[in-house]
Parts: C-alpha cells; structure tokens; sequence
C-alpha cells in the first residue's frame, strides 16, 4: 500500500524562530503569551476521564473546581463533558450538552479568565460559546463533524487543532509511524491550512500534537522532544502531558503520582517555547512556572 502525505504549503516554509509576544484571538477577548506559557486549566464534567473522572460531574463542584483553578493563577479553564480516553464511548448530544452548559454559564460569571470548550460536536461547540466559551478545543481538528470549521469561524471563537491518530475507542492499537515527528507535523500544518481555508483566521489557530492520543511511550517522547520544531512553524502550541499513560509508564507511576512527570514536561515544553500547557495540577504549574521565572530574572 502506498501511502502519499501531501506536503502542506506551510511545511515547505522556512522555520521561523520562536517568537517572545504571541497574542491568540478568542471571541471578544485575547490571550497573551509573553514566554511563559499560560496554563490551560482541566474541567472534566465527565463520569469517566482517565485521572479525574467523576470528580466535577455535578455542576456546584465543577463551578467550584473552575473558580478555584482561576484563583491559583489559570490562564485559561478547558471545560469538557465527553471522556477521550483510549475505549471512551461516545457521550450523546443532549447529555454532553446538559454537562458543559450550566458550567460555562455559571462560570462566564464567576471567573475572569476565558473558558474553553473540549468537544468534537459542532452543536455542543456552538452552544457552549453562547453560554461563554471563547476557544474550542477539537482533539478531532475539525475532522470529527463536518459544521465544526464553519461554526468555529462564525463563532469568532479561537480553536485549538490537535493530531490524533484513529478516534479514542481506536487509536491505541498499535500506533505506527514511519516518522512520528514529521508526520505530526505534516498533519497540524495541513489541518490549520483547511481551518484557514474554511475562514478561521490564523490569529486564531493553535495546534497541538496530541500526547497520548494513537501514540506509544516513544512516540510521545519524541514529540516532546521535538517540540521547538513544531513552535517554529508560527503556530501557537498547546501541549496536554498531564497525568498521561506515557508518564506513568516512565516512572512507573500510577495516575495519582504523576505530578512529578507531568511537571517535568511542563518545564521541558516551557523551555522549547509552546504557548499553553494544559493541566489538571493548575497551582503546582503555576508555581513550577514562576519559580524557573524568578530563577532566570535574579
Ligand atoms: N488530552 C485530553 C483531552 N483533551 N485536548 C488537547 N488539546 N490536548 C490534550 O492533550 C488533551 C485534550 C485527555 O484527557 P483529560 O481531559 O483527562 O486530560
């Protein structure tokens, strides 16, 4: 079998250097990054997520969660109410709907920062951002349901594009790349390239290569590794190590004792330049980060 990757017109581009100022549009509001990456806070509205499930799913300590993960210095908050874990099954509409929805709105009013949708739906992206969402996050990159690109740009909304190979209930059966790095890459440039295409500004896209998603412990190492390529190619990178399988594997750590490894991929993604880190641990990264600040500013 022949497989052709198409090799998208931003990859054939030189590699710009990694830029101190980025600012990402979202809706009405804009999020900063001046070096430090800003820190994407996890709200699981969900009875089955991989390290938090069922910890938020009634909306009083979702909200509480939410405020709380603001207070210890969120940039932003990523609201989700459908698990993506390997095997997940699918959450229907109108029960995905009924998580997310009473939580943004009630969180639009109590928090500052902006909030994030994780879904792959259109419907459920479109209402969320009319109950308060600025950023949509489709781990599918608007492959998952074809109105997603067109509500996305209407909506104004910033989006972030993440690579994943296979879907959920799929993609952990064993992922195989000829070149994990460069076929990641290849993806995001192509899919930022259709969602720029399908009117979505590039001041508005972020990419993300998807830790844990269709990829073994070494595939996730050298996407890692090789982040500071991905930051090159102008695009503002969210990475998602926290609490992964490929940490636990490493250590040999269960998915309670995991902050360490996850902190150590924060650490590592804030050297290579990536513009979010998106996390569960919210104070600790936070502290992480302006701990190596106040190292590097004495
Ligand atoms: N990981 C999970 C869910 N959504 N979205 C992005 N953009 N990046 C990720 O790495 C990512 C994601 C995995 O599940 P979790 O919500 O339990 O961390």
């Amino acid at each position: 079998m022949t497989v052709r990757l198409d090799t998208p017109r931003t990859l054939r581009q030189p590699l710009r250097r990694a830029t101190t100022r980025v600012v990402i549009r979202c809706a009405g509001e804009r999020l900063t990054f001046h070096g430090r990456p800003l820190v994407m806070g996890v709200l699981n509205v969900t009875p089955d997520s991989f390290s938090d499930g069922g910890a938020c799913l009634d909306p009083d300590a979702a909200v509480r969660r939410g405020v709380q993960m603001a207070r210890e210095g969120a940039d932003l908050i990523d609201v989700g109410g459908e698990s993506t874990r390997p095997g997940a099954p699918e959450v229907p509409l109108e029960e995905e709907l009924r998580r997310v929805l009473p939580v943004l709105r009630r969180l639009r009013d109590a928090v500052r920062v902006p909030l994030s949708i994780d879904t792959s739906k259109a419907e459920v992206a479109h209402q969320a951002v009319q109950a308060g969402a600025s950023v949509v996050n489709d781990v599918t990159a608007l492959r998952g349901d074809a109105s997603m690109a067109a509500v996305v740009a209407q909506s104004r909304a910033a989006v972030i594009l993440m690579h994943m190979r296979g879907s959920p209930r799929t993609m952990q059966q064993s992922p195989r790349y000829h070149d994990v790095v460069g076929e990641v890459e290849a993806f995001l440039l192509a899919a930022a390239e259709r969602a720029e295409g399908a009117g979505i500004e590039r001041s508005r896209i972020l990419v993300d290569p998807g830790l844990g998603f269709g990829k073994t412990v070494g595939h996730n190492l050298a996407l890692l590794r090789a982040l500071p390529r991905l930051v090159a190619r102008g695009f503002p990178v969210v990475v998602g190590p926290s609490r992964k399988s490929f940490i636990g594997t490493t250590l040999g750590a269960e998915v309670g004792e995991r902050l360490a490894g996850t902190l150590a991929c924060v650490a590592f993604a804030r050297r290579c330049g990536a513009q979010v880190v998106r996390v569960h641990d919210v104070q600790p990264t936070v502290h992480l980060l302006k701990m190596l600040e106040a190292i590097e500013r004495s």
